[in-house]
This record gives structure tokens, C-alpha cells and sequence, in this order.
């Protein structure tokens, strides 16, 4: 089925926060820091003020004396929303000005004089617990270093003692480098606050909107019912639109200050500097192994940069989010992992860009450390992971560190990807091409993802738990209008949960109207992130279906006269059993619900039902990726030749949307694999202020991704489907640089970090990798 929305969104008939227009509307510009670390002495904003077109200027002492200067985090911190004491990162949100038009509030952006007391920063996270290093935080009480948390996970003696009695051990650092998700639609806001009616209408790029709703309720005081959150059409999320940014926060604050509605929408640079970055782990990485091949035990030591405020978004018992997956699709007998968190000089965020939160980092760190075994072991690196794999017979599967991984089937997948590459032809051309000098090379990844949080008694955000509601209501001429907690960000949900619906109830998918992302119009529920929304509002949506159905049932066996347990559900209509000319169906049936004449006993008019799912367990999907990868001695270019990705997400509901959501994953994995990476400058300076500096891949870059797919459901979802939105995202990197690694083989290179961008991979073929 082709996507419903497409209609309005290739026509330019989108509504996105920045298409909002009301009247007598006003426009919000941020001061930011120029500076990673300084002390605020002094704010003159008389200048700005008298600047034509100016009807406000606030600064962080005006924020303070409304008791807002400070917002929670989604990761129990707090974070400045204007910046009062001192500035922690370049870009922080200082002061701000509304006014008649945007220009007007840029060119008196220019006139605040701030004076500054620059301070050293800490750029390098390795020296951020040094005993002299400048401490970030000095707005905590008593704290006295730059420490966040310390977490741990699995069984140290046990994992050390199968390390003990290994034949081989691997050991190798490996960094994944700070990136952004850059969305093409950059974070913004409207704020209408009526002072009259005491409400407050805030369109706003956001992916929970729900969620959001709650916590303004809780930080600004204002009555829940008072507050719409609206989140129209999203130009992308990829995790960037789940924190609450200051801004959002600040047009509110305008508009109440104002008594106008206000409008604050960022440009590319605020968005690359300011808001929610991605990955950022020093993991230093072990493997033991017997010399046959056979893993026993991975261990892991990681060091967490999470900038000035902890604003990750990962449930509050998993500060690393779902990380602890680190052990992969393999069957372990131990494993552990020690991770430090700490504060740095640069932009908050941590959960972003398509992570299943931390699971890129997982499945990069394993993917990585068991290439680097097989390079040891000169084994082929399909043979040592086939060895090692999960079988079919073991899940459920408990794994060492915790998790219960519902349903996989990983031999097929992988056999599948092997076949569609050609593996074997491609070793021998690989020889072939080697005694000619020539650098080819072919990476293979296997990842088994964690998605779809809750439950909720193990999984919260700030106290909510994390659980989906959804109501259906079937009009009298059995059209639907489906109501749902989560918001798409350009993954189709008008388009799939219709289908859900569709199916359950044969009702045409066109007939199905689904409202999403407005607080005042749908039910309660956490949000889309981590590729929830199908493994819980997808199963809510079966579900809710599912109890329409049980309600017509018992009308229908009303209006054929026969009793229930002689009625069968036949695609769309009731049958009465053994004659299929006698039905009715699911519209007779609607018309009849709220129609003329009496209903059974005890059954009221109408035909909608609403539920609130709370899923039993997280999905596993899987997926086997072989990347082959052309290197240019010359000028050490990278080129990806093929790619080859085997997805297993379980039923598919939509196969065209899940092959563009793996195509979008798998551009995002050469992004990251061979050009993304913000970086800073011993200042602090933000270097990736740009996209003239910060590469993100185009069309050139890509091959004719080759997709393919197995179907393991999952036994826990009402209709088997687990999720897929950031597989590709997650499994492609490590394929990526496991080629260009194995390209690099004659050279007797067993690791380079990425971004491998020609400089790196000169270097690398040069005996002289650069310090990350
Ligand atoms: N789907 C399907 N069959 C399945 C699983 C999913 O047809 N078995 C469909 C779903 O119905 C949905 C899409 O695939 O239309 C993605 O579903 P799911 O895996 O449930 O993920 P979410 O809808 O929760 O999307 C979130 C996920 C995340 S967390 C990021 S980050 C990301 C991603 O989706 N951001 C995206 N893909 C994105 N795609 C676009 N275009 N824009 C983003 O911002
Ligand atoms: Cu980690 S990015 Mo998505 O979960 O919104």
C-alpha cells in the first residue's frame, strides 16, 4: 500500500511547526554562548530593548525570579534553560529577545552585551576526572568533579574467570564518535498562551508529545488539562525531537510575557551546536575465545561523554539505555561491562539518531571486537559468528547481562545475506584483486536490537510509565478514526496503523482516519523512539481492533438470530456457521450500533473501544549486513561498491515502508562509517557548526542497496511485528568499517575508528592512526 500521507506531503501541502501563522504572532531569537565555559559577569540588554521591533529581551535573572531558570532533564538533571551563573557549552542558550518579524530579533540579538569570564573547558572526556580539571557543574550542590554516573552490568568474577582459562583474548579500543541526527526540519515551536482562558497551544517539533505535556505541567505549574501540545507534520525526528529544549520552554515564557503568540524556530547551526547529540563512547573492548572459535566472554569498559547536563533520554533504570545488549546474537558464558559517565564542555543529548537507545553502540562494539577475534584467529569472520550464534531452540534466551530476547532465527538470516552477496565468489575476487595490489573489502554485521519500551514496571521516564493508550471508533457508516499516543516523524504511521486497523476489521484502509500528535485529541502514551510504536501502539492498535470486533460479535449474532458460538469472523463480515450466504458485516454491523430499533440486553449504542497497552517484554529484530567496500590506493577514498542487508523485524505490515526505513538507516551508517563526526577544538569551539563541516551523505555516496528479509515473529505481539524504524541505523556501521578494515588487511590493520574519511584511511594504511 502506498503511504496516505504522501498526498498532502509531495504536494507541499504539509503543516509543519514552521507553517503555523497566527495572527498577530511574534518571533523569538536565542542568544547563544560563544564560549564552551565562562562566568555570566554582566547582561546589558538596554540596547536590544530600544531596538525597533523589540517587544521583550529576557535574560536568565528575569527566568530565576519566575523560579524557571532551571528545567529537569529527561534524565533526572536538571539543565539551565537561560544560562545565569555561567555558560557550560558553546551555544548555550543565554538570553532572548521577541519581536514583530525574525530579522527584528536577530539584528537585536546583536545588541546584548554580555560580558564573559572565560574559564578552561573540558573538551577531552579523558581528562575530565583529573583531579585539576575545571569542575562544569558547580551549580550542584557539593559537587566537587565532573562525574555523571557509574553503571554496571553482568558478572565481573564470572566474566574473569572464563577470560582465565581463554585460548585467545582480543583486546582493542574503539571509539564512536560524537554525531548528530540532523533532521532536514530543524527544532522549533509555537506558543499561544490565552491568558483569558488560562490555556496554553504549543505546536512543537516533538516526538512525544504526551510526554512533554506532563513535564511542562510539572516544571511551569500550569494545570495538565490547560496545556495542548500539538506536534504537526515533523520533517524528521531520528531522536533529535525528544528532549525538551530551552527554546520550546522560551516561547512559552514569550508568550506569556507578551500576552502574543510566539514562534521560535532554530536554524541549521543552532540545531548541529545546540541540541540533542548522538553516541560519544570510549569503549575499550575484550574477547576471549578458544582457539577453535568458540566465545566465552566479552568485557567492556566505556567512557560516557554527556556533556554539560545530562539530558539523555533513556528510561531512569538504564542511564547507558539498552547498552547492556552488548553481548550481541551470541551465546555467551559471561560477560561485563564498567561504564563512567561524565561532564564535558560541549552540548547536552546522548540518545539520538536512530540508537534503539545505545544499541548502535552495542552492536558496533561487538560487531567490531568479534571481527578483530577472526582476524586473530584467521578464521572467516561469517564462519566465526555462524559458530557462535544463538540457535532457534534457545529462546526465550536469558543473556548474561539481563535481557530476554523473545524470538530469532539467526542461521537463515545470515545464510540469506551470504547467498544474495555471493560470499564466496566475493573471497575469491577479493584474492584475486589482493595479488594485484588492488584494495577490496567485504564486512559483515549481525545485530540483534532491544525495541519497544516498556514494560512498565521496568521502564519509566520521569515517573511515567512507559505504556501506549489508543481508541478506535467506527462511525455509522463504518468509516474509522483511529486515535493513537505515538507520532510519526515521517515512518508513515497514517498509512500503517490504518492497515493494522484494516486488518483486524476489514475495513478498507482508506476508510481508517488516524489522528496523531495532538495532546488534546488522542490518548495518553510515551511517545514514538526506540522503534516503539509498532511493538507497542501497534499491538495496542491489533488489540483495540480486537475488542470492536468482540463488541460486533455480539450484535451481529443479534441481527443474524443465532448465538454467538455459532458465528464466525470471515474477513470484514460475521457468518453464521456452515451457511456463509447468512452475514453481516462490520459496516451493517456499525449502522446497526448506532441505528434505529433496540440492541441486545446490555449492550450499549455505538461501536468504539479504547485500551492502554502494556507490553510484556521488548522485541527482538535481527539482521545480517555484508558491505563491500572498494578502497583507491591513490587517495584512500572509500567507495561502498554493494550492500547487501537482510532484515528480520518479525510480521511486516508495510513492505514498501520498511524497505525506505532501511534504505534511511543504512545512508545514516555511511554517514557515520566514512564522514559524520562533530568535533571540537581545544577551546571548546564546535567545529560541525555546519553542513559545509559536519558531511552527511548524498546520493553519490550510496550504492543500490540490495535489501532482503526473513520473518521471525515475535510470540509476545499481538500480530508478531517487531520493530525496524532504527535497525539499519544501528547494524550498518559496523559492516561498513569491518570492509574497510578488511580491505586494509595487507597493511595489518585489525582496527581504525570512524569516521574512516580518506585522511584516516591514509593514515591507517601509513602505520599512524590518529588519536580519535
Ligand atoms: N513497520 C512495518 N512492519 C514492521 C515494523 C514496522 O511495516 N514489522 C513500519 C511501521 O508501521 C512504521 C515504520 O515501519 O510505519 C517504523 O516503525 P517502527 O519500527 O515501529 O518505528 P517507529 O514508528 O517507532 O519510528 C521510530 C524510529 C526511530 S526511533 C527513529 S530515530 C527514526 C526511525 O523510526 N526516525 C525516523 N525512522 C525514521 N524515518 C523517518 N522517515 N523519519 C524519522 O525521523
Ligand atoms: Cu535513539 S533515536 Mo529514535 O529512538 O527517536
Amino acid at each position: 500500500m502506498l503511504r496516505k500521507e504522501d498526498a498532502r506531503l509531495l504536494r507541499g501541502r504539509g503543516r509543519f511547526v514552521d507553517d503555523v501563522q497566527l495572527p498577530g504572532m511574534l518571533h523569538l531569537a536565542i542568544l547563544r554562548s560563544p564560549f564552551a565555559h565562562a562566568t555570566i559577569v554582566s547582561i546589558d540588554t538596554s540596547a536590544a530593548e530600544a531596538s525597533p521591533g523589540v517587544k521583550a529581551v529576557v535574560t536568565g535573572e528575569t527566568l530565576k525570579g519566575l523560579g524557571l531558570a532551571w528545567m529537569p532533564t529527561l534524565s533526572n538533571d536538571v539543565q539551565a534553560v537561560l544560562a545565569t551563573d555561567k555558560v557550560r557549552f558553546q551555544g548555550q542558550e543565554v538570553a532572548f529577545v521577541v519581536a514583530e518579524d525574525r530579522y527584528k530579533a536577530r539584528d537585536a540579538l546583536e545588541l546584548i552585551d554580555v560580558e564573559y569570564d572565560v574559564l578552561d573547558p573540558v573538551v577531552d572526556v579523558r581528562k575530565a576526572l583529573e583531579p585539576d580539571a575545571p569542575i562544569i557543574r558547580t551549580d550542584l550542590e557539593g559537587k566537587t568533579n565532573n562525574h555523571v554516573f557509574d553503571w554496571e552490568t553482568g558478572d565481573e568474577a564470572e566474566t574473569d574467570a572464563v577470560f582465565a582459562r581463554a585460548d585467545v583474548i582480543v583486546k582493542e579500543d574503539i571509539v564512536y564518535p560524537r554525531v548528530h541526527p540532523a533532521p532536514m526540519e530543524t527544532c522549533g515551536s509555537v506558543a499561544d498562551f490565552d491568558p483569558v482562558e488560562g490555556k496554553l497551544k504549543l505546536w512543537s517539533t516533538t516526538q512525544a508529545p504526551h510526554a512533554h505535556r506532563t513535564l511542562y505541567a510539572i516544571v511551569a505549574g500550569l494545570p495538565e488539562h490547560k496545556i495542548q501540545v500539538i506536534a504537526p507534520d515533523i520533517g524528521g525526528g531520528f531522536g533529535n525531537k525528544v528532549p525538551i529544549y530551552p527554546g520550546y520552554v522560551l516561547s512559552i515564557v514569550g508568550s506569556i510575557v507578551t500576552g502574543k503568540p510566539v514562534k521560535w524556530m532554530e536554524d541549521r547551526s543552532e540545531n548541529l551546536i545546540s541540541t540533542g547529540f548522538a553516541r560519544d563512547y570510549i569503549m575499550r573492548a575484550e574477547i576471549a575465545a578458544t582457539a577453535e572459535g568458540k566465545i566465552l566472554g566479552i568485557r567492556t569498559n566505556v567512557l560516557a561523554d554527556h556533556g554539560a547536563f545530562n539530558g539523555t533520554a533513556a528510561p531512569v533504570k538504564y542511564p547507558a539505555g539498552f547498552f547492556g545488549v552488548f553481548t550481541g546474537s551470541y551465546d555467551l558464558e559471561a560477560a561485563h561491562c564498567k561504564m563512567t559517565a561524565v561532564y564535558t564542555n560541549k552540548a547536552p543529548g546522548g540518545v539520538a539518531y536512530a540508537c534503539s537507545f545505545r544499541i548502535t553502540e552495542a552492536v558496533y562494539l561487538v560487531e567490531r571486537i568479534v571481527d578483530a577475534l577472526a582476524y586473530e584467529l584467521a578464521m572467516d569472520p561469517a564462519e566465526l559468528r555462524l559458530k557462535n550464534f544463538i540457535q532457534p531452540e534457545q529462546f526465550p534466551y536469558a543473556t548474561k547481562t539481563g535481557w530476554v530476547y523473545d524470538s530469532g532465527d539467526y542461521e537463515p538470516t545470515m545464510r540469506l545475506a551470504m547467498e544474495m552477496a555471493g560470499y564466496d565468489e566475493l573471497r575469491k575476487e577479493q584474492a584475486e584483486k589482493r595479488a594485484r595490489g588492488e584494495l577490496m573489502g567485504i564486512g559483515i554485521s549481525f545485530f540483534t536490537e532491544a525495541v519497544g519500551a516498556g514494560p512498565r514496571k521496568d521502564m519509566d521516564i520521569l515517573g511515567l510509565g512507559m505504556a501506549d493508550g489508543c481508541e478506535l471508533r467506527i462511525h455509522p457508516t463504518g468509516k474509522a478514526v483511529v486515535r493513537l499516543s505515538v507520532k510519526t516523524q515521517g515512518q508513515g504511521h497514517e498509512t500503517t496503523f490504518a492497515q493494522i486497523i484494516a486488518e483486524e476489521l476489514g475495513i478498507p484502509p482508506d476508510d481508517i482516519d488516524v489522528v496523531h500528535g495532538d495532546t488534546d485529541n488522542t490518548p495518553f502514551g510515551l511517545g514514538t523512539y526506540g522503534s516503539r510504536s509498532t511493538p507497542v501502539s501497534g499491538a495496542a492498535a491489533a488489540l483495540v481492533a480486537r475488542k470492536v470486533r468482540d463488541k460486533a460479535k455480539l450484535i451481529a449474532s443479534a441481527m443474524l438470530e443465532v448465538s454467538v458460538a455459532d458465528i464466525d469472523w470471515v474477513k470484514g463480515s460475521f457468518q453464521v456457521k456452515g451457511d456463509p450466504g447468512k452475514a453481516v458485516t462490520i459496516q451493517e454491523i456499525a449502522f446497526k450500533a448506532h441505528g434505529a430499533g433496540d440492541l441486545p440486553e446490555g449492550i450499549e449504542g455505538g461501536l468504539e473501544a479504547q485500551i492502554c497497552y502494556n507490553p510484556s517484554n521488548l522485541t527482538y529484530p535481527h539482521g545480517a549486513y555484508i558491505c563491500v567496500v572498494d578502497i583507491d590506493p591513490g587517495t584512500a577514498e572509500v567507495k561502498v561498491r554493494r550492500f547487501i542487508a537482510v532484515d528480520d523485524c518479525g510480521t511486516r505490515i508495510n513492505p514498501m515502508i520498511i524497505e525506505g526505513q532501511v534504505h534511511g538507516g543504512l545512508t545514516d551508517g555511511v554517514g557515520m562509517a566514512l564522514m559524520e563526526m562533530i568535533s571540537f577544538d581545544e577551546d571548546g569551539n564546535c567545529l560541525g557548526a555546519s553542513l559545509m563541516d559536519y558531511l552527511i551523505p548524498t546520493a553519490l555516496e550510496v550504492p543500490d542497496w540490495e535489501t532482503g528479509f526473513t520473518v521471525t515473529p515475535s510470540p509476545h505481539h499481538p500480530i508478531g511485528a517487531k520493530g525496524i524504524g532504527e535497525s539499519a541505523t544501528v547494524g550498518s556501521p559496523p559492516a561498513i568499517v569491518n570492509a574497510v578494515v578488511d580491505a586494509l588487511k595487507p597493511f595489518g590493520i585489525r582496527h581504525a575508528d570512524m569516521p574512516l574519511t580518506p585522511s584516516r584511511v591514509w593514515d591507517a594504511m601509513r602505520g599512524q592512526a590518529t588519536p580519535p
